[in-house]
């Protein structure tokens, strides 16, 4: 049973999920109109991933009793500036979805809510990996700078990344 407070933080962030998944789908887009198929890739798996961060708070809402509630959210930037601006834009979000993680798992705390401490694990170490994904790639990029051979080698790197779906999309 989850207290009326901690129900609608969750849901809150469940729909904040589901931006960051529209957020990655426009980025995909932008990236394939400027011709990195590699970067639309990635940034597709992205978007794939934060459907399955979304499910996670949906069902875990479901199954505690409480009614999952899709709500309004503003639409997400339609342009974007580099490959690189665009990954410094994607970390920035990585960094304030953490923010919201840990202040989730501040609140459980607080209730002392014990199964949404135990969901909530999930994600704090989701969000460490999503981190240093990005100032990985980050780094790569400022390294190649303006080099199109260099671009065009890290593309080809992006385009490999391959959507793998959890076992179960369940908390
Ligand atoms: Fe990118 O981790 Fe969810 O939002």
């Amino acid at each position: 049973m989850l207290s009326k407070k901690m129900s609608a933080a969750l849901n809150k962030h469940m729909n904040t999920e589901l931006y960051s998944a529209y957020l990655y789908l426009n980025m995909s887009a932008s990236a394939a109109s400027t011709g990195f198929k590699g970067a639309s890739n990635w940034f597709m798996v992205q978007y794939q991933e934060e459907m399955i961060h979304f499910m996670k708070f949906y069902t875990y809402l479901n199954s505690q009793g409480e009614q999952a509630i899709v709500g309004q959210m503003a639409a997400p930037p339609s342009k974007y500036g580099s490959l690189l601006q665009m990954m410094e834009d994607t970390l920035n979000h990585e960094q304030f979805i953490t923010k919201c993680i840990n202040e989730l798992t501040d609140l459980a705390v607080k209730e002392k809510d014990h199964a949404s401490q135990i969901f909530l694990q999930w994600f704090v170490t989701e969000q460490v990996e999503e981190e240093e994904n990005d100032r990985e790639l980050i780094g790569k990029l400022k390294l190649v700078g303006d080099n199109g051979y260099g671009l065009l080698m890290l593309d080809n790197e992006l385009g490999t990344r391959v959507f793998t779906p959890p076992p179960t999309t369940a908390a």
